[in-house]
């Protein structure tokens, strides 16, 4: 589609108007896309392309799932919002189906990931008061080095990525960093801090490049936070949700957080929907007026969810995920065999996969994902050399094996 006017293509004007409009906190990748179903989107030019990031695994449901979509509508058209000033007839029917679903006594409903993490805080630190007894204002959570929980100044206070963090300080305190996959680094500080309510970590960190813990890892970590009284808190917002083969990560290992948070494809990609979920003994630490959201538990928010639920668990897509995971970690190592001196280390779990590249004449993972968009598949680097793997848990073998050939034809051209 040519602009007749000035002779642009329309992603190209598209992306000015993103350029001189809105505020340079992205470098995204330049396609400009406008319609997405199931593993596919499509560009302005009409291009199509396998999605393999699913918006950072918040359409692992797919594109538009028909069932989603159809729960969206329909409530939309007919309660929209009521805020929590009043009851609405859908937030407690997803109340009982969501925590079912997961196996505790409450939810907290949100809307964004940074919400959910901010709210999983608070409620550490009132239980670290009211109910281990720490002392007035001394409460400390533990998050882990390379951990992304989202923006909120609280959030960048417990982030050491320089671009997430610097310039924004005064930071919050109370936040102890230590090394993700080191159980001794965790014995350490339980041992000799008594004023520690919450230790918050990715079960997978995501942003950090798809980094997964040695097996045993979360289990031990979980049962030295029982030992020493501490909340173990699990954000699933990325790695939750069949993303790694299981419907939660923490199940791999048989690990049932203390406080849970999920977001992304908690709405399947639709609208923003996070939760947070405990038992009473926790989540009735926070009473009326102390916390809560405009839109959190929106009706809208509530059919969604569940329907989101609902696709994940009757189409199996966790089971899909460990399946065709396998395939692809397969398929990832055997082009790290065929191309060693581009590949220098493949990850996965279920069907999220990084590919760590080294850089050659100046070129690297950001190329690669250049020259995959090109070849019809859409995937986004991270930290400057891993190029980051998870399309929507849908996928069929065929798409798979097609897309693994894209992969195989673009690093054969470097
Ligand atoms: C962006 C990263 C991914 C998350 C975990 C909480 C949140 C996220 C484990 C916050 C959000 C997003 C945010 C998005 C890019 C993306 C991301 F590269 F930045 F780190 F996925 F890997 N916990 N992750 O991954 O959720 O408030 O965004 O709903 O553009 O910042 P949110």
């Amino acid at each position: 589609m040519q602009d007749t006017m000035t002779n642009k293509k329309a992603s190209q004007r598209m992306i000015e108007l993103e350029e001189k409009y809105g505020a340079h906190n992205y470098h995204s990748l330049p396609v400009v896309l406008e319609k997405g179903e199931g593993v596919y989107v499509w560009d302005v030019e009409g291009k199509q392309y396998f999605d393999f990031l699913s918006a950072y695994s918040a359409v692992n449901q797919g594109h538009c799932h028909p069932k989603i979509i159809n729960a969206l509508t329909e409530q939309a058209k007919k309660l929209s919002l009521s805020s929590r000033a009043f009851y609405n007839d859908s937030l407690g029917e997803y109340e009982k189906f969501i925590t079912s679903y997961f196996g505790y006594d409450k939810v907290l409903p949100m809307n964004t990931g940074a919400e959910g993490v901010e709210t999983a805080m608070k409620l550490a630190r009132k239980w670290g008061y009211e109910k281990k007894g720490i002392a007035a204002e001394q409460a400390k959570i533990i998050v882990c080095d390379g951990n992304f929980h989202g923006r909120t100044i609280t959030i960048v206070s417990a982030s050491n990525d320089p671009d997430s963090r610097a310039g924004f300080g005064p930071y919050t305190p109370g936040i102890i960093s230590i090394q993700y996959n080191n159980i001794d680094a965790l014995k350490k500080v339980l041992e000799a801090d008594t004023s520690i309510a919450g230790f918050l970590l990715e079960p997978v960190q995501g942003e950090a490049g798809v980094v997964i813990p040695d097996e045993g890892y979360l289990k031990a970590c979980y049962d030295l936070c029982k030992k020493h009284n501490v909340l173990f808190i699990a954000d699933e917002i990325q790695s939750g949700l069949g993303r790694t083969g299981k419907r939660l990560t923490c199940d791999h290992e048989n690990v049932k957080a203390d406080i849970l948070i999920l977001g992304k494809a908690l709405s399947g990609g639709t609208y923003p929907v996070s939760a947070v979920l405990a038992n009473d003994e926790i989540m009735l630490c926070i009473k009326p007026g102390q916390h809560g959201s405009t839109y959190g538990g929106n009706p809208v928010a509530c059919k969604v969810g569940i329907a989101a639920l609902t696709v994940l668990r009757d189409e199996q897509l966790a089971e899909n995920s460990e399946r065709l995971g396998k395939t692809l970690l397969a398929k990832l190592i055997e082009l790290k065999n065929e191309f060693p001196a581009l590949v220098k280390e493949v990850r996965g779990k279920g069907l999220f996969a990084a590919l760590v590249i080294k850089e050659k004449d100046g070129k690297g993972a950001w190329d690669v994902c250049l020259a995959l968009l090109e070849n019809g598949l859409l995937a986004k680097p991270t930290h400057g050399d891993i190029i980051r793997f998870a399309p929507p848990l849908i996928i069929t073998e065929e798409q798979l094996a097609e897309c693994i050939s894209i992969i195989r034809k673009t690093l054969a051209a470097f």
